[in-house]
């Protein structure tokens, strides 16, 4: 790809993304290594990446706010005070904006650019990406800090182009929005029930002004109470004396959130006894009613369909039309084995008169039509606005709009129906990584909660990859490489190990974004292991062994 010409850039790291992932990239990078030119590239107008995009009705963190923020910033932490429990969008944004400010993180990143290619050059072992300006940046290391949620995806049924109300992603919800002004006598309709549509149509259903509110849901999700409480300013500062224990508490559970399961099996339990643990977790606020049961509950499948059978009843308790109850109790998986959405008020949402629960299941979307949309009983449900909480396509997502050309100009993404796709990295949307941190045949770049790392506490996760690679760039400086890849080998035991932690899990019995499959995707129908599945503590540990042994696993020059 041509030599330097005066539209071209050059850095030392480039860093795709200005989220959580960005911005930390950014800040340790620069602080360990300050003689080098750090640049961070972001499509958004602004920081905050998920935090930023994702501005819909209701939009909070559904993880412990106290738990959910940097650690490394011992500062910032006695300087912040969090309003709730569970922090709504957009006090997370202002913490964000505040970490960039006070770390001067603005004049490092570009705003409103879009990478639109990534070109690996042997001769000089860097990366020349092309931005959709067509700008030129070349950079001797990358770090990928695109995000796990980050490439929102409509539905795949007919006719959405025709609608002529107003309609958009939950991702993309219109600027200056103002529920009151903006909703007041419309019939809003949403498609999808995962965590996001769960959170808008509660908030929704909320709005007294609204005419009417129809969830077409094609699959139900198990969920279960967020209890949001206000922090008092006492409370926050008794938090502020506790962050060491909190975030030592964090290091230790499987999952990075604060949550340890209970290590008894359900059977070892008497009946009594089980049913006053799930009821203590229903009572508590936040993930321990996912996270804070028996050890065997997401492995075991009698386990399982006990704690899924509380959780049904709660529902019918919540919800007064059996039918609609029933229509809402997920029948094709069981408590927890996806992603647990928390909830304030969602089951109740639909005792009003004015919310109506379409069942996809029942009667399957024909069209959407210029008027609304068209189910299988012929029935039009006539709309004003459309809102599409579809999701995303996660984790490979963010990858895939990128046109890579990695070493002997081998595609990062491919499906194995084309000549071209065979040759791809990750064949089929399958990843294949050497700790989750570097592919293959794609040197010198750095995924931050990139495929086959945890996901479970997002900061706690970025916090450790963001450590490791910015340790192995000092590595690359000291030692004067300028060339570091995952060797074949490596990648090839630990993808196995990926896979290997995976069995036995209920959760990889389920279609979700968390096995790999969404339905608006073409080549994303068959589940995948996308994601780390062993704890994280284990994880970090490997990540750890790794440096102790010289960086084994990796070929540098
Ligand atoms: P999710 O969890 O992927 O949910 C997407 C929802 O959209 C889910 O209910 C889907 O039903 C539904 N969907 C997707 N495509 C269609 C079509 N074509 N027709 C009808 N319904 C459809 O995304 P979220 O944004 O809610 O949450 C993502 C994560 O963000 C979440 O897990 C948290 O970690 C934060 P399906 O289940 O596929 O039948």
């Amino acid at each position: 790809m041509g030599s330097i010409g005066p539209q071209e850039q050059d850095y030392d790291v480039l860093i795709v993304g200005a989220g959580l992932s960005g911005i930390y990239s950014l800040y340790n990078i620069r602080k360990q290594i300050p003689s080098w030119r750090v640049k961070v590239i972001e499509a958004a107008e602004s920081v905050g990446g998920t935090w930023l995009w994702n501005c819909y009705p209701g939009a909070r963190f559904d993880s412990e706010t106290i738990s959910y923020q940097f650690s490394w910033d011992k500062e910032l932490l006695q300087e912040w005070n969090w309003k709730d429990t569970f922090s709504a969008q957009p006090d997370t944004l202002k913490y964000i904006e505040r970490v960039c400010e006070k770390h001067n993180l603005y004049d490092g990143i570009q705003f409103n650019t879009r990478v639109k290619s990534a070109h690996w050059q042997d001769t000089d072992c860097t990366w020349l990406f092309i931005d959709e300006n067509s700008f030129r940046y070349r950079t001797r290391f990358f770090v990928s800090c695109m995000g796990v949620l980050s490439c929102p995806t409509l539905p795949a049924i007919p006719g959405i182009k025709t609608f002529e109300g107003q309609a958009f992603h939950t991702s993309r919800w219109p600027k200056d929005f103002d529920m009151k002004r903006d909703f007041a006598n419309k019939r809003i309709g949403v498609i999808g029930t995962g965590a996001t549509g769960i959170q808008t149509i509660t908030e929704t259903s909320k709005e007294p002004s609204i005419q009417s509110l129809t969830v077409f849901q094609r699959t139900p999700n198990w969920s279960a109470p967020l209890r949001n409480t206000k922090i008092t300013p006492g409370q926050m500062e008794k938090i502020k004396m506790e962050y060491d224990a909190i975030f030592r508490r964090c290091a230790s559970t499987p999952t990075g959130f604060l949550h340890q399961p209970d290590p008894r099996k359900t059977h070892e339990v008497p009946p009594e006894e089980r049913v006053e643990l799930w009821e203590k977790c229903y009572a508590e606020p936040g993930f321990a009613k996912w996270l804070g049961v028996f050890s065997d509950t997401y492995t075991d499948r009698e386990a399982n369909k006990l704690y899924s059978d509380f959780m049904a009843d709660k529902i019918r308790q919540r919800v007064h039309d059996p039918a609609v109850a029933d229509s809402l109790i997920p029948k094709n998986h069981g408590f927890g084995t996806r992603r647990v959405p928390l909830e304030s008020g969602y089951f109740e949402a639909f005792n009003q008169s004015n919310v109506h629960l379409v069942d996809l299941q029942k009667t399957p979307v024909e069209t959407v039509t210029p008027k609304g949309i068209l189910t299988s009983d012929g029935k039009e449900h006539e709309l004003d606005i459309l809102v599409y909480a579809t999701g995303f396509d996660a984790i490979t997502g963010a990858f895939n709009p990128i046109e890579w050309h990695g070493k002997d100009d081998r595609p990062l993404i491919g499906s194995s129906d084309t000549e071209l796709g065979k040759r791809a990295v990750w064949l089929d949307h399958r990843p294949y990584t050497y700790l989750g941190l570097m592919i293959p045949s794609f040197p010198n770049m750095f995924t931050v909660l990139g495929p086959h790392q945890p996901f479970g506490n997002i900061p706690r996760s970025i916090e450790n990859a963001v450590q490791v690679v910015t340790q192995l760039l000092e590595f690359c400086k000291q030692e004067n490489y300028t060339f570091v890849e995952a060797t074949a080998e490596a990648a090839d035991k630990w993808t196995e190990h990926v896979v290997e932690c995976s069995k036995g899990a209920l959760s990889n019995e389920i279609d979700s974004w968390m096995t790999g499959v969404n339905t608006n995707v073409p080549g994303k129908r068959v589940r995948s292991v996308a994601r780390y599945g062993g704890s994280a503590v284990e994880y970090r540990k490997r990540c750890q062994q790794c440096r102790a042994a010289g960086w084994e696993g990796f070929h540098f020059a």
